[in-house]
């Protein structure tokens, strides 16, 4: 069976779980321990990033390579459009939620999470000890990271720009490319869990989020778009977390 090394709250591992979900294949999450964990990631993979995908003999670390992978070995659904121009602008999309988009939303969470203790505390590893959590309740997320990013108003305003967009953009047409799901949607999708948590993240994080994005009524049909995405894939009712 397929093995998905991971850790819970990663975006990049979301993404891939979209992909295997999309594909209806089934495999096996294994969830790994920020730190002392990726010491078998390494001796696994050759690298400590997760996702990696563990299939027999083969393993793929890097969740667009990984869904490259997904796509060689199942077919249907395709996961990228047949039309090349298409195909192109999926590629470019993809690249920039990786990238672009992932840098962002991860610096909007940092700065969340140093405000709020609670989200802070839903974010680590439910297999961390509680003495461990309070510990690191009252430290700065920041040194919890070693982040020594700034966030400035104007990067958030850029990001908030891009995503109203993004947001028309679902209102009007369910997919961001053509007219199927693609890796384009799985990968902007993803990233959107950082800033406005899905259901797949579990009841403790539902919906919670960064201040003027998980609240913020312009990105509602971007949110809703995401979580009917998660909904169809993962076939679960959030009702029922
Ligand atoms: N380009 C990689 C990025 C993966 C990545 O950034 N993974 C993060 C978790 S979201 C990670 O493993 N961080 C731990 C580390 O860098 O030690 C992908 O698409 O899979």
């Amino acid at each position: 069976m397929l093995e998905l090394y991971q850790f819970q709250h990663s975006s990049f591992c979301l993404k891939v779980r979209l992909g295997l979900e999309a594909k209806k294949l089934t495999y096996r999450i294994v969830e790994i321990k920020p730190g002392i964990g990726q010491l078998q990631i390494f001796k696994l993979s050759g690298q400590k990033q997760l996702p990696v995908l563990k299939d027999g003999e083969n393993v793929i670390s890097d969740s667009t390579a990984i869904i490259e992978y997904l796509e060689k070995i199942t077919k249907e659904p395709s996961l990228v459009p047949k039309d090349p121009k298409e195909a192109a602008i999926v590629e470019m999309i993809e690249d920039w939620a990786d990238t672009a988009l992932a840098k962002s939303v991860r610096l909007e969470l940092i700065k969340a999470a140093s405000m709020d203790p609670l989200l802070r505390e839903a974010l680590l590893p439910e297999s961390f000890p509680g003495s461990l959590k309070n510990l690191v309740n009252t430290l700065p997320f920041e040194l919890i990271n070693g982040v020594n990013e700034i966030i400035n108003t104007n990067q958030s305003q850029q990001l908030l720009d891009s995503l109203k967009k993004i947001s028309k953009s679902v209102s009007v047409n369910q997919y961001l490319v053509g007219n199927s799901l693609t890796i384009a949607d799985l990968a902007v999708a993803a990233q959107l869990s950082l800033l406005c948590f899905p259901f797949s993240s579990g009841k403790r994080l539902y919906h919670k989020g960064c201040p003027g994005f998980a609240d913020n009524p312009q990105l509602k049909d971007l949110f809703d778009w995401r979580d009917e995405l998660e909904e169809k894939l993962f076939e679960k009712d959030p009702a029922t977390l």
